[in-house]
């Protein structure tokens, strides 16, 4: 028997809602067992990042609610200290409340996910997707 803990957390309704319109979807027993899995998901994207090593060129995507508080700014103030490693930054206007930002960065893969890792934390930041490839063409390891 594995062990087990009980946690009780706080959730947006819509959030909620969508989460279990999807496990319906997916044939879940529990919601239980979809949140253990979205956690093991969330370890694996974790664990991934965090053992990325080298030169590598990629984009980092960034959607967020532009009315939450100051994100606009601290994304602004946070890219501002990686001019080393950014390239270019594309903004697109998604709709009424949400702003799209492609970043293009290019050099030391530490550098890149310390990055991702600073925008992903800010709050009203709602996705960040960090792609990469190695700039000489070789697969990844
Ligand atoms: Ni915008």
């Amino acid at each position: 028997m594995v062990d087990m803990d009980r946690i009780s957390i706080s959730l947006p309704t819509k959030l909620l809602n969508e989460f279990d319109e999807i496990i319906a979807e997916r044939g879940y027993a529990s919601r239980s067992e979809a949140i253990r899995d979205a956690i093991r998901d969330y370890i694996i994207k974790h664990k991934w990042i965090h053992s990325l090593e080298g030169e590598r060129a990629g984009t980092i995507n960034v959607i967020y609610d532009h009315h939450m508080s100051d994100v606009t700014e601290k994304l602004t103030e946070i890219q501002h200290d990686y001019t080393d490693i950014i390239v270019a930054t594309l903004h697109v206007h998604l709709d009424h409340d949400h702003c799209m930002e492609v970043i293009l960065v290019r050099g030391d893969a530490k550098q890149i996910k310390e990055l991702t890792d600073k925008l992903t934390a800010q709050k009203g930041v709602k996705q960040v997707k960090l792609t990469v490839m190695v700039p000489g063409g070789k697969v990844p390891q």
